[in-house]
């Protein structure tokens, strides 16, 4: 594909996701009913943090669109723990995973691992995988950074959030 074309397509399915958390984000700013809202979106919310995988049973694997999921999953509340699951290497896996937290949304969008900062290795998604702590309200970008960013590019690695301060909806 032409890669103007596919810069282009990308940014259009950017800002598609950004219009659809945006919204997101003004229904639960318009609170007048929002214990319903939380209540029917996520059954037996409480106040204390929430423990959730990433990409639910399929965990942290090439191909699997873990912005859908994201979207899906979603909101995220400021102390959530996300734990990302993924084999170590070995003779059948020889492109591991491993998790990157990247700096910005254009290196986010073109998968630029270069001023990304490793935060999980290869081995330590195994197990009880490894668990990320949302601390601070602020966007999360996320990517896995084998094979130099053809699993963020191609095997759609990649997902950002932007947790919400639990105490606002006290
Ligand atoms: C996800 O990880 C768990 C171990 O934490 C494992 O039991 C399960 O089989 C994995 N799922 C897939 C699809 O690999
Ligand atoms: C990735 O980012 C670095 C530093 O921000 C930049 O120098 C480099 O050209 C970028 N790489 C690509 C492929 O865009
Ligand atoms: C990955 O990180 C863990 C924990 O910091 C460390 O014990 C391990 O040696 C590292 N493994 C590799 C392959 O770098
Ligand atoms: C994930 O799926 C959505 C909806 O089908 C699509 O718009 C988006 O481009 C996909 N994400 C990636 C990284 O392929
Ligand atoms: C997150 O946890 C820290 C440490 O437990 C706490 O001080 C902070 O108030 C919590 N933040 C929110 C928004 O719940
Ligand atoms: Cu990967």
């Amino acid at each position: 594909m032409d890669p103007k074309y596919t810069q282009a397509l990308v940014l259009v399915l950017f800002a598609s996701i950004l219009g659809v958390s945006n919204s997101y984000l003004n229904k639960d700013w318009q609170y007048s009913d929002w214990g319903s809202k939380r209540g029917s979106h996520r059954p037996g919310y409480t106040a204390t943090p929430n423990k959730i995988i990433v990409g639910g049973s399929a965990n942290w694997t090439f191909g699997f669109n873990y912005s859908v999921w994201a979207f899906k999953s979603g909101p995220f509340y400021v102390n959530d723990t996300l734990v990302f699951k993924y084999d170590p290497p070995s003779e059948k896996n020889i492109h591991p995973h491993s998790v990157y937290l990247l700096p910005d949304m254009w290196s986010f969008i073109n998968c630029n691992l270069t001023r990304g900062v490793k935060i999980a290795n290869e081995t330590q998604g195994a197990g009880e995988g490894f668990r990320f702590v949302l601390k601070n309200w602020k966007p999360y970008y996320f990517a896995c950074g084998a094979s130099d960013g053809y699993h963020c590019n191609v095997g759609r690695m990649k997902f950002f959030v932007m947790p919400y301060l639990r105490r606002w909806h006290y």
